[in-house]
């Protein structure tokens, strides 16, 4: 087994913080972001089989509870960027699952209008930053988004996420140690899946826990059980208390595990016989599920009633983006280069087309 280790981090049960402040309105919503995340991609999945999603579909199965319990300790007005499997942390900010369905479709009406696919895409309305392909670069776009703030006298918080894979960039390491150096409001959660593409982590990093960086960088460091929901948001909510309070940034190692492979082509036949099994055991969604009914905050019917309300949410998206029209043409040209600040044409253009004929 590449990672045993990680597997010994978690218990089958829900480990509840010390420390945590939850309503139970909070813990539906937890719940129901899970849950959407999860539904969200089946119907994605079986768009892919029949040829309706453009592009590739990025499973985050078994990775719910860490994507959804770190971003929802963020407020409205905290930055976020994410990376290609933390649909939940996009849903938690507020994007419609409408939106991301299209999206994936490359619907004209979807959010980059069908020029760029999964989410790859950027809601500043929600305070989502989209990531571009190549890892570790936005870390140092985040540590921007803080700088400014910071210059500007902004009160937020910003987070933003890193693949054990990722981490070991070049990137990664220049954009973190600006944010550490600077000592900005950014956490970055490091997501132990115990896979990056098909290399196993321990043999493409030399210490087999990301969070023992924390104090070579300077920075608060936490390691959680990424698929207990609660123990992400805890560690989250610490550090963006901590962030807003001016103690600067942390890093959160979540240990998880990736169920599918890098992508749907992917067929996992580097995977030990009996690995994925044991993860099977520690989902995070059947966890909290457990937790929910045995401690008295739902019960079974209305566990049945949010799967219920989830799953006509989905149907009606997934009737709206199907409808949806593919991008017109002439579209292509627009959204490009962003509108320019000097008047057009420039005070100084000259046409030079003109001299030579054409
Ligand atoms: C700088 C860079 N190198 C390589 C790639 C190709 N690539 C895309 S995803 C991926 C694996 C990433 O693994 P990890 O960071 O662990 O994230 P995970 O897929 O496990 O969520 C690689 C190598 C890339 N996008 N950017
Ligand atoms: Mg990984």
């Amino acid at each position: 087994m590449p990672d045993s280790s990680a597997v010994a981090s978690g218990t089958p049960e829900i480990v509840v913080p010390d420390d945590l402040v939850i309503e139970r309105t909070e813990h539906l919503d937890l719940y129901w972001y899970m849950l959407l995340n999860r539904r969200l991609e089946e119907r994605l999945v079986n768009l892919y089989r029949q040829g309706r999603v453009v592009g590739g579909v990025y499973r985050s199965l078994g990775q719910e509870a860490e994507s959804v319990g770190t971003a929802y300790a963020l407020r409205d007005g905290d930055y976020m960027s994410p990376l290609i499997r933390n649909l939940g942390s996009i849903l938690v900010k507020g994007v419609e699952p409408v939106d991301i369905l299209k999206q994936y479709m490359a619907k004209g009406t979807g959010p980059s209008g069908g020029k760029d696919l999964n989410v790859h895409f950027g809601d500043l309305e929600h305070d989502f930053i989209g990531p571009v392909s190549m890892l570790g670069d936005m870390i140092s776009v985040i540590a921007g988004v803080a700088l400014a703030a910071r210059i500007r006298s902004e009160d937020l918080v910003c987070m933003t996420y890193i693949g054990d894979g990722g981490f070991s960039t070049g990137a990664a390491h220049e954009g973190w140690n600006l944010i550490c150096a600077q000592q900005l409001p950014v956490i970055l959660v490091a997501e132990d899946n115990c896979y990056a593409y098909s290399t196993p982590t321990p043999i493409q990093m030399g210490n087999r826990d990301m969070v023992d960086r924390a104090p070579g960088y300077g920075c608060a460091g936490e390691q959680v059980d990424g698929n207990d929901v609660l123990q992400s948001y805890a560690a989250a909510r610490r550090a963006v208390d901590r962030a807003r309070g001016g103690g600067g940034p942390t890093l959160i190692e979540v240990k998880t595990y990736r169920r599918k492979g890098h992508a749907e082509h992917d067929d996992q036949r580097y995977v030990p016989e009996g690995e994925i099994e044991q993860w099977e055991a520690l989902d995070p969604i059947d966890r909290y599920h457990r937790y929910v009914l045995s401690a008295g905050i739902v019960t079974a019917e209305q566990v049945e009633m949010i799967e219920a309300k989830v799953g006509a949410q989905l149907d009606e998206a997934v009737a709206e983006a199907e409808a949806a029209p593919m991008p017109d043409p002439k579209s292509v040209l627009e959204g490009v280069w962003s509108t320019p600040r000097w008047p057009h044409p420039h005070p100084n253009f000259h046409d030079f087309s003109q001299e030579i004929g054409h």
